[in-house]
């Protein structure tokens, strides 16, 4: 298998670090959407990180689907079985996910919109949304902690990564003080060799 896509994209990374976990040999060719562009579609005409080229040559795309397939390579998951206990794991996925997609925008927005035309309400509301979806994440944590005893499954993975990437691309558009346990499960998560061995820069 050949993961197409940077490092610094939290889709690529969750990919990356969910091959690892599950101890899927793969190959990584860290192509840029934007700086190699044509390259990227070459292999995927629609030019999306992560792509996974499959090792009969099947094309996949989206993170979320690319772990699904990544599973059943695997024959084993990263989220629990028990519906309750599931739907809280996705729901924190969900919410990761979320907050990923609102940081890109809010980074397209400064790097790819001409400062001319920069649509403030619409930037309000992306920086809003992604505020909400870090206040829902402190909230599950407050609830239910995730475990810190040197596992991590799909949640903490994807918990982890998008607050890394926040951090690194928008962190202005919010106070890092306010999501304590965001933040401290996310420093665990980084010290993990999966972690280190798969660094976002
Ligand atoms: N829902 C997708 C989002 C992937 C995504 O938007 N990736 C960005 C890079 S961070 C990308 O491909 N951007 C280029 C584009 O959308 O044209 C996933 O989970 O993989």
């Amino acid at each position: 298998m050949k993961l197409i896509g940077m490092l610094d994209s939290p889709y690529v990374r969750r990919v990356a670090i969910t091959l690892k976990r599950l101890d899927l040999p793969f190959e990584h060719e860290s192509l840029s959407v934007f700086r190699t562009f044509e390259q990227f579609q070459r292999i995927n005409p629609v030019v999306k990180a992560p792509t996974l080229v499959c090792d009969d040559g099947t094309v996949l795309m989206d993170s979320s689907l690319i772990i699904d397939y990544l599973e059943a390579v695997a024959g084993r998951s990263l989220l629990p079985t028990a519906p309750q206990a599931r739907a809280h794991d996705l729901r924190l996925i969900g919410l990761a996910l979320a907050a990923c997609e609102k940081s890109v925008q809010i980074y397209y927005e400064y790097q790819l919109r001409p400062a001319e035309k920069r649509h403030e309400p619409w930037l309000e509301r992306i920086s809003g949304q992604l505020v909400a979806a870090y206040e829902a994440l402190e909230s599950e944590l407050e609830k239910r902690p995730l475990a810190t005893d040197g596992s991590i499954d799909q949640a903490g993975i994807s918990l982890a990564v998008a607050w890394s990437f926040t951090q690194l691309v928008v962190s202005e558009h919010l106070d890092a003080t306010q999501f304590p346990r965001v933040k401290a499960f996310a420093e665990y998560a980084e010290r993990l060799d999966l972690f280190v061995s798969t660094p976002l820069m």
